[in-house]
């Protein structure tokens, strides 16, 4: 793996093409709070958060950062920021209270998102609207079961992306339908820590099978979204003349041995199961990939002939959200039958004792740029399609116990340097020749992080969550990240 140079280095200035996007991503579970305000309906992460022992530190996400209230005050920030694009999440029970294809659209839940979407672009902001980020209404589960049910939850998944299509669409040119299906498939149905929190682990969980649902969900994720995306292309993109994809989380699998063929090969495997397996049938070969067939068997769904031809090419860019880099390494038993993962196991450090980069406060979280560079490197030559990058970024120690009246602005340096890295990556990867066209850091402010609450520190602004009014603080990083993207683009 190579290193790249610092973002920063004089070699990287102007690099980055003149309309790149950069800015900062959210998620409305994780920032809006108002749970039940306009006539908002729940969502699964409404309900899951409020079971005692589900969260970790007993928090819901009822106030969030309470931007539904704050936006206002959060556009001025990013401004102040300097970003020129900002990506968040609709709540669709906001919109749908209770989701289905015939129940009523509350005006007041899309009138506060064309608000915010009017206040982006009136600050030269341009919106990146995610239509799912993780918050199926609750009367969808509680109707039919959610994504397990394709056939009656695609309809209603298509009448949610038409409603959002027709009423913000006119101002919003970048959608992405869902956000990283691997993650919420697997957390949600395989592990059962995160909403709706479904496994083989009956004691503590609902009663799902972890062998089965994943694979069942993420079908339904990958057919519903190239519907949402025909929808538009055919009855929306003519007129408004936007883009549609999905996003896609990967973290980079390095060998753990690389003079071992099977540590070799048990990296790109663990790649196929993580990344492949949602980015082949859309991207590549139309269907899922041979290695996973392989161990999963019928357990991982066909691909009708129709819904291959729908699937293949159904996002216009590769929405990539990525964080950090493992180490693996192949298994000589045969898989288990909850083995989702491709047959491996992760490590902290490789054989020679190389750490997989510095300690974020985020247990699976470590900095590595290199990995990250060899995985956007991974994506464009199997992919060969136009790579935004709709996350990354990272916690660092101590920030809990910052004093906001300390005086002094936080000085996050293990952020700062993260981000030298990481986005020195992006400028190395489009030296040579990768077309990627955004970056956005994770997260805005510090925010509710799903199961671990309040507990990680993603922001590039500290949140004193105490205060009533969820002040906010901006980091110097998020300072140095604006500094960094005026050296790398072009200007006109
Ligand atoms: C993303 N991993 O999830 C989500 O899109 C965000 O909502 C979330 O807050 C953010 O990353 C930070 O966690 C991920 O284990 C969760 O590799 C876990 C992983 C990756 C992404």
């Amino acid at each position: 793996m190579k290193t790249p140079p610092i973002a920063s280095s004089p070699e990287n200035a102007s690099v980055l093409r003149s309309d790149f996007f950069w800015g900062f991503a959210t998620a409305a579970a994780q920032v809006e709070g108002a749970w039940d305000a306009d006539g908002k309906g729940d969502s699964i992460w409404d309900k899951f958060s409020r079971i005692p022992g589900r969260v970790i530190d007993g928090s819901t996400n009822a106030d969030a950062t309470c931007a539904y209230d704050l936006y206002k005050d959060d556009v001025q920030l990013l401004k102040k920021l300097g970003v020129n694009s900002y990506r968040f999440s609709l709540a669709w029970s906001r919109i749908i209270p209770l989701g289905g294809k015939d129940d009523p659209i509350n005006e007041a839940g899309l009138q506060y998102y064309s608000n915010l979407v009017d206040e982006l672009i009136a600050n030269n902001i341009t919106p990146f609207v995610t239509l799912f980020h993780w918050d199926t209404p609750q009367a969808l589960e509680d109707r039919y079961g959610g994504m397990l049910d394709q056939a009656r939850y695609t309809p209603d998944f298509e009448r949610y992306a038409r409603v959002c299509f027709a009423a913000l669409g006119d101002r919003v040119k970048h959608w992405i339908t869902y956000n990283e299906p691997g993650v919420y498939t697997l957390a949600g149905y395989a592990a059962g820590v995160h909403a709706p929190g479904r496994s083989s682990l009956p004691e503590r969980d609902d009663p799902g099978d972890s062998s089965t649902e994943p694979f069942i969900v993420a079908h339904t994720e990958l057919v519903s979204h190239a519907r949402a995306v025909k929808i538009y292309r055919k009855e929306f993109k003519p007129t408004q003349k936007g883009v549609i994809g999905i996003t896609l989380h990967g973290n980079y699998s390095a060998p753990w041995d690389e003079n071992d063929p099977k540590d070799v090969e048990a990296a790109d495997r663990a790649q196929q199961f993580e990344i492949a397996c949602f980015a082949d049938p859309i991207y590549g070969s139309g269907d899922y990939p041979p290695c996973m067939r392989d161990q999963l068997g019928d357990r991982l769904p066909h691909f009708t002939p129709e819904e291959k031809a729908l699937v293949k090419g159904s996002s216009d860019f590769y929405g990539m959200n990525s964080y950090t880099t493992f180490y693996v390494r192949h298994r000589d038993e045969p898989a288990d039958i909850n083995d989702h993962k491709g047959n491996i196991t992760f490590h902290d450090t490789n054989k020679a004792g190389v750490s997989r980069g510095a300690e974020s406060d985020t247990p699976w979280l470590r900095s590595n740029p290199a990995g990250f560079l060899a995985l956007l490197h991974w994506i464009w030559d199997r992919y060969r399609t136009p790579i935004y990058i709709t996350e990354n970024g990272t916690t660092a120690k101590g920030e809990h116990d910052w004093d906001p009246t300390s005086g002094f602005w936080l000085d996050d340096t293990f952020r700062q340097d993260f981000f030298e890295g990481y986005v020195g990556a992006v400028a190395d990867a489009v030296r040579s020749g990768v077309d990627i066209r955004s970056y956005f850091a994770w997260t805005f402010t510090d925010n509710w992080e799903w199961a671990a609450g309040y507990t990680d520190r993603f922001g590039g602004s500290w949140v004193d969550f105490e205060s009533k009014e969820k002040t906010r603080y901006p980091k110097k990083s998020a300072f140095e990240l604006g500094r960094i993207f005026e050296h790398l683009i072009k200007k006109n």
